[in-house]
């Protein structure tokens, strides 16, 4: 069976990925970052001893900016397949540490294809790089597709459009099988906790529970192609079976601003958003990207791949999952008194 190497193995595609891959029967490695506490919850409930038999998935020390740890990483490893899904994701916070967000998103991207390109010498490997629709930016034509400029609004989206080029330039010069996914927003229950959705799914709930009063928000005119990243990590898989490395785009092809969003959320615990919800302008980004809207036909046509969930579908099971954490908490709170 093959063996996959994933970094960002504890963010929530690296943890739905390593659950299709296991479900497939591979073999999984994946980086972690040493931490003083544990960044590991999302992957707990799949993570056995390794000193157990039959173990299929293995956790090692690294960091995206260490390229001489991810050579050996990789040379040790073998993987059939890499993925590339670490990064610092957070566009607002790059704004706030662009040189390090260019370092990890940017140039560890650069440190995974090199240590890709070694290992090509001496057996067949393929690169799944983890690109971005942010790196669309300013609105040059929507619905955006693999064709459609790249006008980059933040220093994320920058080391993103770094990171798809040198994919490309690794493809082109080096032969290596490198592609680059360039997906829409995805969310799930396993989103962190500062990005706008979960954001909204977590207050809202922990509101309805008694647990918090009011939401701060920044821009809700924004609009975004949200789909469910259950969906979206089977399509990294595809593009690394398919028979050539190729660039492709993974979206919804349907597009809502955070307002309908709050609708879709509050709706369904039987609330009104606009008692609940204030502006704070520290959440407004110095250069916001506007309207965010994918085409997915040519993923559709070539690997076979479509999005299973609708952005209401996508909200509603947020809410379920949040509405139990805020009830425990809730529950928790009554216990102590
Ligand atoms: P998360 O923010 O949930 O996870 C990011 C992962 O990268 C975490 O495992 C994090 O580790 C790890 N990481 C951060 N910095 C480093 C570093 N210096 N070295 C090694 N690992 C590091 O992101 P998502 O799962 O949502 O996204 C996965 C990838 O896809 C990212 O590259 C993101 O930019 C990209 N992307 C995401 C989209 C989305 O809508 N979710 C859309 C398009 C692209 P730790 O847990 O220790 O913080
Ligand atoms: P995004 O996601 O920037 O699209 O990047 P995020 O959820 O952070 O923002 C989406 C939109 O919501 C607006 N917004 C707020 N955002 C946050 N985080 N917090 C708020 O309080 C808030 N209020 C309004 C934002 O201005 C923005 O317009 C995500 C990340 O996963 C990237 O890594 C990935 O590449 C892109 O999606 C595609």
């Amino acid at each position: 069976m093959k063996t996959a190497l994933i970094t960002g193995i504890t963010g929530q595609d690296g943890s739905y990925l390593t659950e299709l891959l296991l479900d497939k029967g591979y073999t999984v490695h994946g980086i972690v970052r040493r931490s003083s506490t544990f960044n590991t919850d999302r992957i707990d409930h799949i993570y056995a001893d390794p000193h157990e038999a039959n173990t299929r998935l293995f956790l090692h020390y690294g960091d995206l900016t260490d390229g001489q740890n991810l050579t050996n990483l990789v040379l040790d490893v073998q993987p059939d397949e890499i993925y590339n899904l670490g990064a610092q994701s957070h566009v607002r916070v790059s704004f706030d540490s662009p040189a390090y967000t260019a370092q990890a998103t940017g140039f560890g991207a650069l440190n995974v294809l090199e240590a890709a390109r070694q290992l090509s010498k001496h057996k067949e490997t393929r690169v799944y790089q983890a690109s971005s629709s942010e790196m669309f930016g300013e609105v040059v034509e929507t619905p955006q597709t693999e064709k459609t400029p790249f006008s980059p609004q933040s220093p994320y989206a920058c080391a993103k459009v770094y990171a798809f080029h040198q994919t490309v330039n690794y493809r082109k010069s080096y032969g290596l099988f490198a592609s680059n996914g360039i997906l829409f927003n995805h969310e799930s229950p396993r989103r962190g906790e500062t990005f706008v959705t979960r954001k909204i799914t977590r207050a809202a709930t922990r509101i309805k529970c008694g647990l918090q009063e009011k939401l701060y928000l920044g821009n809700l005119d924004a609009k975004r192609d949200w789909g469910y990243a259950k969906d979206y990590v089977e399509g990294m898989w595809m593009m690394l079976q398919h028979d050539e490395p190729d660039d492709f785009v993974l979206a919804t092809g349907e597009t809502q601003t955070i307002r309908t969003f709050l609708d879709y959320t509050f709706e369904a615990l039987d609330m009104d958003w606009n008692e609940y919800v204030e502006i704070d302008p520290r959440y407004f980004r110095p250069a916001e990207v506007d309207l965010l809207l994918g085409d997915y036909s040519k993923a559709k046509e070539k690997l076979g791949w479509e999005p299973k969930t609708s952005c209401k579908e996508l909200a509603e099971l947020m809410v379920q999952h949040d509405l139990e954490l805020a009830q425990a908490e809730a529950n928790r709170k009554t216990l102590a008194g």
